[in-house]
């Protein structure tokens, strides 16, 4: 009898370490809210940046007083002259059709690319990191690693070709971000910069194990 319970108890120690290991595995998606599940709403009179984006003719999709960004928006890449008549707006649908998954997605429209928000994300030189996302729409994306070295300054990039986007349903884009040949890195920071009119959904940038 003793010992069957002995087996009951090391069949369950077994059984929630496994949970736990596989929960560690799971890699952690670099991307915050990646889904544009949430928003960040901006009173335009009070928030210098925004307000200079609509000053340079940048579109966020609403009248009136509030500009309602993506929560995960950091900011533009680039000068905003150069975005004039570019477009940022949080679309609200059904899954499969004007979103991927959940009740929101980004639409873009221009030539263009913005920033994530949220700390830097910490590396080194020889990781390899995966992105993935949805899209649909006319034009092209890629995802940008920038990197950061350990002075704290901008560097270099990790620059993929654009995809090209020409579909009307959402199909899924992948890279392979690779920083070996990119010595004395600290840090990652992730910028998308589509092209055209695309819609993108469930951003995902994790970082590869190593081999
Ligand atoms: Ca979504």
């Amino acid at each position: 009898m003793r010992i069957k319970r002995w087996l009951f108890c090391a069949v369950c120690f077994m059984f929630v370490m496994g949970i736990a290991r596989a929960e560690e595995k799971e890699a952690k998606n670099i991307i915050p809210d990646g889904g544009f599940e949430e928003v960040s709403e901006r009173v335009i009179g009070a928030d210098r940046y925004v307000y200079e984006c609509i000053q340079k003719g940048i579109g966020f999709g609403q009248d009136g007083p509030i500009a309602i960004l993506p929560s995960n928006f950091g900011q533009f890449y680039g000068s905003l002259e150069a975005l004039e008549g570019a477009k940022l707006i949080v679309v609200e649908g059904t899954p499969g059709k004007e979103v991927h998954s959940g009740k929101r997605a980004l639409f873009f429209c221009g030539n263009g690319g913005f920033y994530f928000n949220g700390e830097d994300y910490k590396a080194k030189t020889g990781d390899v990191f995966k992105a993935c996302y949805y899209v649909k729409g006319q034009g092209s994306i890629r995802l940008i690693l920038g990197l950061i070295n350990t002075e704290g300054n901008y560097y270099q990039s990790v620059t993929p070709k654009p995809v090209s986007v020409n579909s009307d349903e959402w199909i899924l884009i992948e890279h392979t971000l690779d920083t070996s040949d990119k010595p004395d890195l600290s840090k990652i920071c992730v910028r998308l910069e589509p092209k055209g009119e695309i819609y993108i959904d469930d951003v995902s940038l994790v970082e590869e194990e190593d081999q």
